[in-house]
């Protein structure tokens, strides 16, 4: 038997799962999970890659104390988010997309290049966190000067394990840097930016072996958890997914990128796939509950939130996707203020979150049929936010659409349905 490991790591935890085929079907089994979030350093939002990096090495460690022999390994993780390399050595802090680092700097860019035309290059949806707005504040920081190379989080991590240095195409995507015509860093993007060339080297596709570590083959993946999560969807047909972790992934695989008048109005993002463009949207996902459990009601679980929820009479609703939810000191009050303080009871915080987010995915099928030109019987949904029984009738409440929710770890599936391509 050919076991192959699947490392995605999340936002909110990573996790390591086996995978194995047997009889034709691909079998897997979790051998290893920890928390992830960001910490708070100096006033700034941050990752603790150390930390990952270690939490990497110990479940490996224990993958091979169930399986004896693994052939195979391969990273994925959320995009947007890179190391600076000096040499050798990382620069830290590494910080987090939902810093705030980057407010001051969109105009700055805008003034460089036009959002319009950036959008028209790359396809890539605005948002403030986007690569390319953090590496613009890296350079008027400052801190750009004597960087020798720049490696999104899962390839730094892989060449932590195995001592190679590639840029992935689907994550790079996810930086707002990519042409959608090349397929590689956008030579005038960089130009216009003044960032330094040698930082953006040619990308690789998935599926490349790059080398071992501890006798285990490293794998290029999708390293974009999401372009994983989409190839690992056992779909019917070309029907849109969603999926549902910290964020909220709305989309469909189109065979070229959509840029046009409407796409860019509605902030639709064209990224990397497997052989397809991905044409999605962002919308703010599990991290409004998730954030609403820790102020709220830490320690409840997710069956007694939606309980809570079912049960309150509170019938109030926000934009979901209104910037004042990327990263409030307090979710509450970030509730509090866009509702002018209509919600009375704990449960009626979550209600207003889960038919927040189900009104966005009805708008945003709509849209999706709109800007493709096509019409859509089924919304596959994955991730953590599949198990949630009532927020997938509300779904299909919003979008009028069959929801068939599949409640299994499709990142990891794609992770690991990359590597068995690769490795034979
Ligand atoms: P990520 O990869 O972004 O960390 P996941 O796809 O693992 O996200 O989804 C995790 C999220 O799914 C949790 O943070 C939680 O909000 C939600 N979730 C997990 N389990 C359940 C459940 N049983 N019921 C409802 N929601 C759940
Ligand atoms: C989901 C995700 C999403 C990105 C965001 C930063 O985990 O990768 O596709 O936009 O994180």
């Amino acid at each position: 038997m050919r076991y192959c490991l699947a490392i995605d790591i999340g936002a909110s935890s990573g996790r390591h799962i086996v995978g194995w085929m047997e009889n034709g079907r691909m079998q897997t089994e979790e051998v290893y999970r920890f928390a992830n979030g960001v910490r708070r350093e100096k006033g700034h939002l941050v990752w603790d890659v150390e930390t990952l990096f270690r939490e990497v090495k110990e479940g490996i460690a224990a993958a091979k104390a169930r399986f004896a022999t693994i052939a195979s390994l391969s990273i994925d993780t959320w995009g947007v988010d890179y190391v600076l390399l000096k040499g050798d050595r990382e620069v830290l802090p590494v910080y987090a997309y939902r810093d705030g680092r980057t407010e001051a700097v969109v105009s700055l860019v805008h003034r460089r290049m036009p959002f319009s035309e950036l959008y028209r290059r790359t396809g890539c949806q605005f948002q403030s966190f986007n690569s390319l707005y953090q590496l613009y504040a890296d350079k008027i920081s400052g801190r750009l000067d004597g960087i020798t190379g720049l490696l999104m989080l899962p390839e730094y991590l892989l060449w932590k394990l195995c001592g190679a240095q590639v840029r992935e195409y689907t994550n790079a995507t996810t930086t707002g840097l990519v042409s959608t015509c090349t397929g590689e860093y956008d030579n005038g993007i960089l130009e216009a930016m003044d960032f330094p060339r040698q930082l953006f080297p040619k990308l690789s596709r998935p599926g490349k072996v790059l080398g071992e570590y501890e006798g285990i083959k490293c794998v290029l993946c999708a390293t974009h958890d999401t372009a994983s999560a989409v190839e690992g969807i056992p779909m019917e047909g070309n029907q849109p997914y969603l999926s549902s972790g910290t964020w909220s992934l709305l989309g469909v695989k189109t065979s070229r990128p959509l840029t046009g008048e409407s796409s860019q109005k509605g902030n639709w993002s064209n990224e990397g796939g497997v052989g397809y463009n991905r044409y999605q949207k962002n919308i703010m996902g599990m991290w409004l509950v998730n954030q609403l459990r820790k102020e709220l009601c830490n320690g409840l679980g997710f069956a007694e939130i939606v309980q809570a929820a079912q049960q309150s009479d509170c019938d109030v609703s926000v934009d979901a996707n209104a910037p004042g939810f990327l990263a409030p000191e307090s979710m509450k009050d970030a509730f509090d203020a866009a509702t002018g303080g209509a919600l009375k009871d704990v449960g009626g915080y979550f209600r207003c979150a889960f038919r927040s987010l189900a009104q966005c995915y009805g708008q945003a099928l709509q849209e999706l049929e709109i800007n493709t030109g096509r019409s859509f019987e089924k919304l596959y949904v994955v991730g953590g936010g599949a198990k949630n029984v009532w927020l997938n009738r509300l779904t299909q409440e919003a979008t009028g659409k069959t929801v068939i929710a599949l409640p299994i770890e499709a990142t990891a599936l794609g992770n690991l349905k990359i590597q068995m391509e690769a490795v034979q």
